[in-house]
C-alpha cells in the first residue's frame, strides 16, 4: 500500500515517508505512508472549515444515501480491508474481516440516524410562544485514532460526525494507517464532497497541537496519558473533547457460576484479539469455592490456543501489534514474576515460522489488587487472577481501580447479577459474557479517566457531535 494524505479532495505527498511492517513477519514491509507536516494539518483544518457550511446543509436524503453507499462499498471490500488490517495490525484474518464488516454496518446505522436527527418542540410558559430545541453540527472534528481497531474506530467516529453534519480531519495511528487511507478512498468514491473528510498521517505529538487548536471538537481513542495531554492542550482554545481511554476491566467469577460459561467468557475477554482491546479482561476476581477448578480450566484453555501468523487460517491468536507493545508486555510479565505472582500459563515468547511478535496467552494466579499487573493497563494477552471470599469483597476489589470502562460477572444467581450491575463503577457491565465485544447501536464508553466527554456509538454519539440551540418563537397565537 502506498498511502498519501487526503486534503481538500486531493491525494497529496507528505514531507517524508513512514513504513509499516507486518507484526506476524517483521521481514515483510506492508505500506509506505506520506508523513504530513504541521502545514498540511493546517491546510486540512482549513479545507474542513470551508466544506462545513455546504455539508451541514447537505440534503438529508442525499446525506443518508451517501453514508449508505459508503457502507455498501466497505462491505463489498471487507475481504480486502480485512487482509490489509491483518497484515498491518496483526489481527487474525477472520477478526480483521469481521471488523471491516462492522465498519460497513456502522455507516449503514448512521445513514439511518441522519433520518432520525433529533430535535424537540415545547410549549412555553408564556402564552403565544413556542420553543424549539435543535441540534446543530459541532463543526470541524479532529478524529485521532489508535492502532488496535484501525478500521472500526475511524469508521465510528467518521460515520457519526458526518451523519450529524460535521466535517473531519482524521489522524490515524502511525502504526496502522492503511485502513484509514482505504476509508477515505471509499468516502471519495461514495461521492463525499471535497474537504468533508481529510486525512493527515504521522506523529500525533507533532500534528496533535495543530488539530486540537484548529478544530471545534476532538474525538480521541488511545492511551490514558495521551488523553490527559489532549485535554490540557484543548483548554486554551476550549475545543470540545471526547476521550475513549484505557481499561483495567474486572471479570468476577462467583461460586455459583456456570464453569463452562465463566471459563469461555474469561478466555475470550482476556486473550481474544491478543488482549489488545480497551475492554479486555485484565483482572479476574474469583471466589474461593470455585477458584481452583476455574483456574485449572482457564490455564488449560490458555495453552490450547494456536498462536501464529494472522493470515494462517488455523491461527486463533495473532501477534502483538508493535515491537514497543511487545517489549512493554514482556516487561509487565517479568515484573509480575519478580513481585511474587505465579505463572499458571504462558509468560513467554512463542517461536513460529516467521519472525513475528508472538506472545503466549498468559495467566498469573496468586496476585493481589495492589500488584502492578493488576493496576496498569497491560494491553496484551495477559491477566491476573485475584482470589476473594465473596461477592462483597469482589465488588470492593473490582471498584478499587482508577479506570472504569468495562466489567463483567459470571453467576447463575439473578440477585447476585443485579447486585453487581448496580454496584459496578464501570460504564459497561456484562453478565455471563466477556467484558469485550460490543454492539454498535448502543452507547460505548466508560467513566473518567476511562472516558470523558460523552459516549460514542448509537444515538448517544449525537451528544458529542452536535451543539444544542434553544429557540423561543413569539408567534402571537394564543
Ligand atoms: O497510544 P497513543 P499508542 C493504550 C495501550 C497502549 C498505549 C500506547 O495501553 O500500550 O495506549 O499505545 C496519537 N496529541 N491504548 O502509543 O500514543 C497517536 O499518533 C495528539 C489504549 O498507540 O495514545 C495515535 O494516532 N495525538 C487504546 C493516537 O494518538 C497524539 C488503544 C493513539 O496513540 C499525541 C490503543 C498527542 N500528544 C492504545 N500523542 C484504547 N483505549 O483502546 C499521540 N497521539
Amino acid at each position: 500500500m502506498n498511502g498519501r494524505n487526503f486534503i481538500d479532495g486531493r491525494w497529496r505527498d507528505g514531507s517524508s515517508l513512514d513504513t509499516t511492517f507486518n507484526p506476524s513477519d517483521l521481514d515483510e514491509q506492508v505500506g509506505d505512508y506520506a508523513r504530513a507536516s504541521r502545514a498540511d494539518a493546517e491546510e486540512a483544518i482549513a479545507a474542513a472549515r470551508r466544506a462545513l457550511p455546504g455539508w451541514a446543509r447537505f440534503n438529508m436524503q442525499a446525506r443518508s444515501d451517501l453514508l449508505r453507499r459508503a457502507g455498501d462499498i466497505i462491505l463489498s471490500r471487507a475481504a480486502e480491508i480485512g487482509r490489509l488490517l491483518a497484515r498491518e495490525e496483526g489481527k487474525i484474518l477472520s477478526d480483521a474481516t469481521a471488523e471491516a464488516g462492522r465498519a460497513g454496518q456502522l455507516f449503514h446505522y448512521y445513514a439511518g440516524e441522519v433520518l432520525r436527527h433529533p430535535g424537540q418542540w415545547y410549549d412555553s410558559m408564556r402564552d403565544g410562544l413556542n420553543i424549539i430545541v435543535s441540534y446543530e453540527p459541532v463543526g470541524v472534528v479532529a478524529a485521532i485514532t489508535p492502532w488496535n481497531f484501525p478500521i472500526a474506530i475511524p469508521a465510528w467516529k467518521c460515520a457519526a460526525a458526518l451523519a450529524y453534519g460535521n466535517t473531519i480531519v482524521l489522524k490515524p495511528s502511525e502504526y496502522a494507517p492503511g485502513c484509514a487511507v482505504m476509508l477515505c478512498q471509499i468516502l471519495e468514491e461514495a461521492g463525499l464532497p471535497a474537504g468533508c473528510v481529510n486525512l493527515v498521517m504521522g506523529d500525533g505529538r507533532e500534528l496533535g497541537p495543530v488539530l486540537i487548536e484548529g478544530a471545534d471538537a476532538v474525538s480521541f481513542t488511545g492511551a490514558t496519558p495521551t488523553g490527559r495531554r489532549i485535554l490540557e492542550m484543548a483548554a486554551p482554545s476550549m475545543t470540545k473533547v471526547q476521550l475513549e481511554l484505557g481499561g483495567k476491566n474486572p471479570f468476577i467469577v462467583l461460586d455459583d457460576a456456570d464453569l463452562d460459561i465463566a471459563v469461555e467468557a474469561a478466555a475470550q475477554g482476556t486473550w481474544g484479539q491478543t488482549g489488545q482491546r480497551c475492554t479486555g479482561s485484565e483482572r479476574i476476581i474469583v471466589t474461593r469455592g470455585i477458584h481452583d477448578a476455574f483456574v485449572e480450566r482457564l490455564a488449560r484453555r490458555a495453552t490450547s490456543y494456536r498462536v501464529g501468523h494472522a493470515l494462517d487460517p488455523d491461527t486463533q491468536i495473532g501477534p502483538v501489534a508493535t515491537l514497543a507493545q511487545f517489549e512493554k508486555n514482556l516487561g509487565f510479565i517479568e515484573k509480575a514474576k519478580a513481585g511474587g505472582a505465579e505463572l499458571a500459563a504462558g509468560g513467554t515468547r512463542v517461536e513460529a515460522r516467521s519472525r513475528g511478535l508472538y506472545l503466549a496467552p498468559t495467566l498469573f494466579v496468586g496476585t493481589d489488587n495492589g500488584m502492578e499487573i493488576n493496576r496498569e493497563e497491560v494491553f496484551g494477552p495477559v491477566a491476573g487472577v485475584i482470589k476473594v471470599e465473596d461477592l462483597d469483597e469482589a465488588i470492593a476489589v473490582a471498584a478499587d481501580c482508577e479506570l472504569a470502562l468495562s466489567s463483567g460477572i459470571a453467576t447463575t444467581n439473578l440477585a447476585n447479577a443485579e447486585r453487581y450491575r448496580r454496584a459496578s463503577t464501570a460504564g459497561m457491565v456484562m453478565i455471563n459474557a466477556p467484558t469485550a465485544g460490543l454492539d454498535y447501536h448502543v452507547p460505548f464508553g466508560g467513566r473518567a479517566p476511562s472516558g470523558y466527554g460523552g459516549r460514542e456509538q448509537g444515538s448517544a454519539a449525537a451528544e458529542f457531535f452536535t451543539e444544542m440551540k434553544t429557540a423561543y418563537i413569539n408567534h402571537g397565537v394564543m
